[in-house]
């Protein structure tokens, strides 16, 4: 799915700004509240998760829908002449879409982008845009909850309180919801580019100097002569190519796909920290569409990860889209100090922990040559952490045909969007199918294995795929990500939640499972590790929570890590602190970020910041 941008023959219009806003009493549908103005509506900003922006827990733990409105009014003139499109870039959890009371889209899962027609549906005059927006997450979702009645767990016996539904997140971040992304108008010719996806191949040695053959195929939705143009990050044009016809190889019946190849001679390789980008210039009849690309390769190669034939080594962080007050809503000027801190300790790296971030972000990532590794919103799939996924008192299995998970089909929904968004950019590198799933019970790899498939064959670059590892999987024998994930992502808490707060003791369980991983022939990598740690709570002995603690606990596992040449990299959990839901372990949130949520650098980072300037891109571990 293309981004939108301005271009000769697109126009687009941002609806960011202040609607209005109601939470649903429960009448909201059956009144039909998307049909008028809505009565005695709040204030909202568009785009942001509404829960911190109003008082009051009722407010922010609001359960169930939510309505946002305003009027949009698009020129008769364009509305007849051209394609208009309604493009949200994430509404989380769910969407339904009117506008002047009819129900034009509903759309599940909160973190990729779709596109809502609007043709015929536009008057000409000030139409009336509602969107409906559901912050529900159950076993049908991703990720992943289950409903509780609010005080059960602390004996609120049948108290009012205790009967009021509430969300119960099977994952340790707070469920932010609403309009978290841009909300746009897209115009563009009736018949258009509907996608393009771009691969490069190289004959000789991949480095720069070489040529790269590009191969581009642009779906449009006719038969239009279809040009690509590549320019350099001059703008000066350096290869060219023309589509004989279409080729036999659409997606959808009223599709046509189409091939072209070009040629760029003396390639600039995008490079982690060394970005460089040209820009594909596409034309399909009246309709131009322009995507920044970078050339590079990726592969995993016995234990090493290799970029552009080099083996890399990850230096970052699992991170969040989570700010103050914005909640999970888009911060631009946050994502835009983040890259900046990474840059400034030396690091290389994130995963989108535990979701798809924004486009935006990830055209950022691109031009800064972060390196991403790019994660569905396939959290919680573990029925071991109870989190409301299991029912009162009763063990259910995770993969239980009747009780358990029933987010397949979402699942896979959900990968297929992800790579139709994400496939283009030079900073994703792997696909992190999952995050600390139960990968080790019975069924998990018949539910696991055509989710790979799926990924690997619906990606052109074919990138590594894996999942993030949780500690309860045990080693190579029991944890499907062995016969499954190309890079072993860990997340292990050695000397936190097991082991704490004894680190030297720690590092005996660590090494153990460690040289279990290492006899199998694929490069190992840390994505989580970390530990809770208050800013401001200091000891002379380094007791838990204090920034001592967190210290040594990184040096132990630092120093461990440096022995073992199959680990390609370490990303610490987590980058900041973070919201979560409220627990008798979270203080005000997730404790363990190397930075406070506003950023201010504990210890630990200073550690860091040390440690990852001296460690190379390239070349780490031999
Ligand atoms: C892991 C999860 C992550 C949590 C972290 C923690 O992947 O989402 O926030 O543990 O407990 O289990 O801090």
């Amino acid at each position: 799915m293309l981004y939108p941008i301005l271009t000769p023959s697109r126009f687009v219009s941002d609806l960011s700004g202040i609607w209005d806003f109601k939470l649903d009493d429960g009448t909201g549908f059956d009144s039909n509240w998307a049909a008028q103005p809505l009565s005695n509506p709040m204030t909202m900003p568009v785009p942001a998760s509404y829960n911190d922006l109003k008082d009051g827990i009722d407010f922010r733990d609001h359960y169930g829908w939510v309505f946002y409105q305003r009027t949009i009014c698009v020129p008769k003139v364009v509305a007849d002449s051209q394609h208009v499109i309604l493009r949200c870039d994430a509404v989380t959890q769910a969407a339904r879409v009117y506008l002047n009371g009819e129900l034009l889209a509903e759309h599940k899962g909160g973190f990729l982008p779709f596109e809502v027609n609007l043709d015929g549906a536009i008057t000409g005059g000030e139409d009336l845009l509602t969107i409906a927006v559901s912050n529900i997450i159950d076993y049908t979702t991703l990720p992943v909850g289950g409903e509780a009645p609010m005080l059960s767990s602390i004996g609120g016996g049948d108290s009012a309180a205790s009967k009021k539904k509430s969300n119960n997140p099977n994952f340790d971040f707070f469920n932010y919801c609403g309009i978290t992304r841009p909300v746009r108008i897209v115009t563009m010719p009736k018949t258009h580019i509907e996608d393009v996806t771009v691969t490069s191949a190289f004959a000789g040695e991949v480095r720069d100097g070489e040529t790269a053959e590009l191969t581009v195929l642009v779906e449009a939705n006719g038969d239009v002569p279809v040009q690509v143009e590549v320019l350099d990050a001059a703008g000066t044009v350096v290869a060219t190519g023309t589509a004989e016809g279409a080729v036999d190889k659409a997606l959808d019946e009223d599709f046509r796909q189409y091939e072209v190849h070009a040629s760029v001679p003396d390639v600039i390789l995008w490079k982690p920290l060394d970005a460089y980008l040209y820009n594909i210039r596409v034309t399909a009849g009246e309709d131009v569409y322009t995507l920044p690309y970078g050339v590079r390769t990726v592969r995993v190669q016995g234990k090493h990860f290799l970029i552009n034939e080099q083996p890399f080594y990850f230096k970052g962080y699992g991170k969040h889209e989570d700010t103050f007050p914005n909640g999970r809503g888009i911060n631009l000027p946050m994502n835009t100090r983040d890259i900046s801190i990474m840059k400034w300790q030396g690091a290389n790296s994130f995963r989108t922990s535990h979701y798809p971030y924004s486009e935006e972000m990830m055209r950022q990532c691109d031009a800064e040559g972060i390196i991403v590794i790019d994660e569905t919103t396939a959290v919680g799939i573990n029925f071991d952490f109870g989190g409301g996924a299991n029912f009162g008192g009763q063990k259910v299995k995770t993969f239980d045909k009747e009780h358990g998970i029933q987010t397949f089909e979402h699942h896979k929904e959900v990968i297929r969007d992800l790579i139709r968004r994400d496939k283009n950019h030079a900073c994703v590198v792997m696909w992190s199918i999952a995050n600390e799933p139960d990968s080790y019970s019975e069924g998990a790899y018949e539910y696991f294995k055509p989710l790979y498939d799926l990924a690997r064959a619906l990606d052109p670059e074919t990138r590594p795929c894996t999942i993030a590892s949780v500690f309860m999987a045990g080693g190579p024998d029991t944890d499907i990500s062995a016969k499954l994930s190309d890079v072993i992502c860990l997340n292990r808490y050695f000397g936190w939640y097991a082991g704490g707060p004894d680190i030297a003791g720690s590092e005996i369980p660590l090494r153990k499972e460690l040289d279990k991983w290492a006899t199998i022939d694929k490069p190992i990598m840390f994505t989580e590790f970390g530990a809770d740690t208050i800013m401001g709570l200091h000891d002379t002995t380094p007791v838990m929570y204090t920034e001592e603690y967190q210290l040594d606990y990184y040096k132990m596992h630092t120093r461990v890590f440096d022995e073992y040449p199959c680990i390609c990299g370490e990303q610490v959990w987590n980058f900041a602190d973070f919201a979560t839901s409220q627990s008798m372990l979270r203080v005000q949130g997730n404790k363990k970020g190397l930075f406070t949520r506003d950023r201010k650098p504990k210890l630990a980072a200073h550690f860091f910041r040390e440690r990852w300037n001296k460690i190379p891109e390239f070349g780490y571990k031999k």
